[in-house]
């Protein structure tokens, strides 16, 4: 008697529907299970299948079921019918895409690498109050980059010193934004509700110093989504545009929440994205950047950390420029192993974030490898470590920047620029590891 169905959900001669959810996942067989053992199981256990034939099934079965359509090499296509997903709802998606399947003993290695959302899913979502249009609409400018500074040492600093001594310095040196680093939320030497007030009351006296727009990427991550609204509205009732989550630790309801919030409120939301290693630094298996960031942006985190490649941090080139279009642009095509093609509607482009371990030596680079000015630029370390000290460490950057702006060389422009020459003889253009 024919116990298991895990062959019924593969179909080479299926052609998805326009309305199907297609994902790419690269797989491993484990030893002894073919291609086929691995690809249906893959199919049916995220979808409507399970490990045994039933001797009872809904008559709704022939709606719910995935297939796998085209596989090749390490690289399997499924199409889900897209009535199998709860409206609206990503941690409904990803319980089942992103679910069992990853604990299956016939399943060696599995990493979504992405997945072709159709309209009909997408419309149930806002995306970014803002995206890329905080540039214009809330720093007045008609191009970017925004540029920020994470306090370092990440934590020690008290809410007033990270007021004062950071944030106000910065400001003062010319940059837009002083931004929470992860691990700092509402410890007890620096409670939440005092920094808020405390950034406030330095960003109103920087912002009457200087005449330009100033704000903060408070981290409002929380331990629950009752807290998670509370700090919100407390850093909206700051009069600041902005609020910082971290994404990956907070989980999809959370970002969702905070969406819905930052809608409400037209606050834009600076996405951090620690924990996204443990997914996406194997090749092999978990899940892509590219595909967390498409997430991010359908759910309507406003700006995202994509990585460097030159920076600190993991993240190859072809992956990061592949996501940078995937959150930047309307419509995005195929790229084989890489890359589904997709259409965004009416969702807004997010901005990138280019993070982890800049200093103005780096910032030619980094433009030439976004192709675009038009991103978040966080410069910490490579601003606090300078030798002058904060304020000289901000001006420093600016001059990076305008240097590119003008097409001139960062040495050459140095001649005139001591904050920015001070920069190139302590970091030159070292690329940190
Ligand atoms: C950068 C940073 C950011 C990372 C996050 C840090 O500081 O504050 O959290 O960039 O990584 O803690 O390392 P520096 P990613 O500017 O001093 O390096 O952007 O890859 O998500
Ligand atoms: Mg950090």
């Amino acid at each position: 008697m024919k116990i298991e169905w895990y062959h019924d959900f593969i179909n080479k001669k299926y052609k998805p529907r326009k309305s199907d959810v297609k994902v790419l996942f690269y797989y491993e067989p484990a030893q002894g299970i073919t291609k086929e053992d691995a690809i249906g199981r893959i199919a049916s256990e995220s979808s409507s299948g399970t490990w045994t034939t039933l001797t009872e099934l809904p008559k709704l079965l022939s709606k719910t079921k995935a297939y796998a359509y085209s596989y090749d090499g390490h690289h399997v296509k499924v199409a889900y019918p897209i009535f199998i997903f709860e409206e609206g709802s990503v941690p409904g998606m990803m319980s089942g895409i992103g679910g069992n399947i990853y604990g299956m003993k016939a399943v060696k290695n599995l990493k979504l690498l992405d997945a072709e959302l159709p309209l009909g899913y997408i419309k149930h979502f806002k995306g970014p109050t803002y995206g890329k249009d905080v540039i214009k609409k809330i720093f007045k400018r008609k191009s970017g980059p925004v540029t920020a500074v994470v306090p370092k040492p990440k934590i020690g600093y008290t809410a007033l010193e990270h007021a004062v001594k950071v944030a106000y310095a910065i400001w003062k040196g010319g940059m837009d934004c002083v931004k929470d680093d992860e691990n700092l939320t509402n410890q007890r030497f620096n409670r939440f509700e005092d920094r808020v007030k405390l950034v406030a009351k330095y960003r109103d006296k920087a912002e009457k110093e200087t005449g330009d727009v100033k704000e903060a990427f408070l981290n409002v991550t929380a331990p629950d989504l009752k807290e998670l609204e509370r700090r919100i509205k407390l850093v909206h009732d700051n009069g600041f545009k902005y609020f910082m989550l971290d994404v990956l630790v907070s989980g999809y309801t959370a970002v969702q929440t905070a969406s819905e919030l930052a809608h409400d409120y037209g606050m834009a939301i600076h996405g951090h994205r620690a924990m996204h290693a443990m997914m996406t630094k194997n090749p092999k298996h978990g899940m892509s950047m590219l595909y967390i960031a498409k997430l991010m942006r359908l759910m309507g985190i406003d700006q995202l950390h994509i990585g460097t490649v030159i920076g600190k941090l993991v993240g190859k080139k072809d992956e990061i420029v592949a996501t940078k279009e995937m959150i930047m642009r309307q419509e995005v095509d195929e790229i084989p192993g890489l890359r589904m093609p997709q259409k965004w509607g009416t969702i807004k482009p997010m901005l990138p974030v280019a993070s982890g371990g800049l200093h103005p030596g780096l910032l030619p680079q980094i433009f030439d490898i976004y192709g675009t000015m038009d991103i978040v630029l966080q410069v910490g370390g490579g601003t606090q470590g300078h030798p002058m000290g904060i304020e000289a460490g901000a001006r420093a950057v600016m001059q990076a920047i305008e240097a590119y702006k003008k097409g001139i060389s960062l040495d050459e422009y140095a001649e005139t620029k001591k904050e920015l020459k001070s920069a190139l003889e302590k970091w030159g253009c070292i690329k940190p590891k």
